[in-house]
């Protein structure tokens, strides 16, 4: 007798290896153009399905998950941020959440360091002015930005990215502060030569870069509010590689360009895709299409991680990577 290989329902396209796995262990159903899909396709989705694997681009909500068919017992995310799903309600419906922690760490934390230099040192006003046909040569007083060595970086959320760029940033200069719901281990904030701050608005008011690194949860969103941000320094950088909506993206907007503070980096927008059209106006913006975990290698090991947690799952263990609402 042959058992029937459960339906795992993949919303956006995956690297080759991953599809081909897929394909091999499970009734895979792959999103081959690569569309995303929209409510009415994930409704339909969530009522086939056994496992769904989804990504950021989709909204795996309330009004969603009340069409999940009996049959949905895991939603493997393929990412590691899991705000797109409603984590309550999947716990309601008894359906399981797995994410893919770990693998994406070094990739986000070279891309937050690249953001961090790229605004102090306006990399992108560079690359646009060699762009622009507008280069006349070296002058001494050509594109000068802020030195990063000796400075102070200020992280919110000192989990694995945060103290991935921690280590990153101490072989910079950058002497290390951090803001946490809870304090580290003292072994790793001697390791890292972390400074903690209990208050998040005096670190802000401290330092010379800020990091944002913790995930997008109800107690997050908005952290760094309107009266948040103007407890920067005029002379201050803000990164944001975690999600857009722990920013008031509007106040900062309007701070970069009233020069309030002095330049941001962000690989992340409150309304993704969409972007604020003042902020794109902006010289002292820094500006990337989600793209921190973005390498080869990392979206492969993406890809491992949700295999392992659909196989373990299916035969009855707990996958490696289940979420815990309360732990986020
Ligand atoms: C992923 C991310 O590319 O994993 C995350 O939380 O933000 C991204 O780096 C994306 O989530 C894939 O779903």
């Amino acid at each position: 007798m042959t058992t029937k290989k459960p339906l795992v329902i993949v919303t956006r396209k995956l690297p080759e290896a991953i599809e081909t796995r897929m394909m091999e262990l499970f009734d895979a159903r792959l999103n081959i153009d690569d569309t995303p899909m929209d409510k009415s396709a994930l409704i339909e989705a969530v009522k086939q399905a056994d496992v769904l694997v989804p990504t950021v681009t989709d909204r795996i909500d309330a009004a969603v998950l009340a069409h999940a068919g009996p049959n949905l017992r895991l939603i493997a995310n393929f990412g590691n941020g899991i705000d797109h799903v409603d984590l309550q309600t999947a716990r309601q419906r008894g359906i399981t959440v797995t994410n893919t922690p770990d693998v994406l760490t070094e990739d986000t934390a070279d891309m937050t360091m690249g953001l961090i230099l790229s605004v102090s040192r306006r990399v992108g006003e560079g690359e646009r002015l060699i762009r622009s046909g507008d280069w006349n040569g070296w002058g001494p007083t050509l594109m000068l930005g802020h030195r990063i060595w000796g400075k102070r970086l200020g992280i919110l959320g000192m989990g694995r990215i945060g103290q991935a760029l921690a280590r990153r940033a101490k072989g910079f200069g950058l002497s290390v502060h951090y803001h946490n719901r809870r304090r580290v281990h003292p072994d790793i904030e001697q390791e890292l030569d972390a400074t903690y701050w209990e208050s998040l608005d005096q670190m802000l008011a401290h330092v010379d870069v800020v990091s944002v690194n913790c995930p997008h949860t109800p107690a997050t969103y908005h952290l760094l509010s309107a009266r948040r941000l103007k407890l920067l320094q005029p002379h201050a950088i803000l990164v944001n590689t975690a999600r857009g909506e722990i920013v008031d993206e509007a106040a900062l907007t309007r701070m970069l360009s009233n020069h309030e503070i002095a330049g941001a980096g962000l690989d992340v927008f409150e309304h993704e895709p969409a972007v604020n059209p003042k902020l794109i106006e902006l010289d002292n913006a820094v500006l990337l299409p989600h793209m921190g975990s973005a390498t080869i290698e990392g979206r492969v090991d993406m890809g491992e991680k949700v295999l392992i947690n659909i196989k373990t799952f299916v035969d009855g263990h707990t996958p490696p990577d289940r979420v815990i609402e309360g732990l986020l």
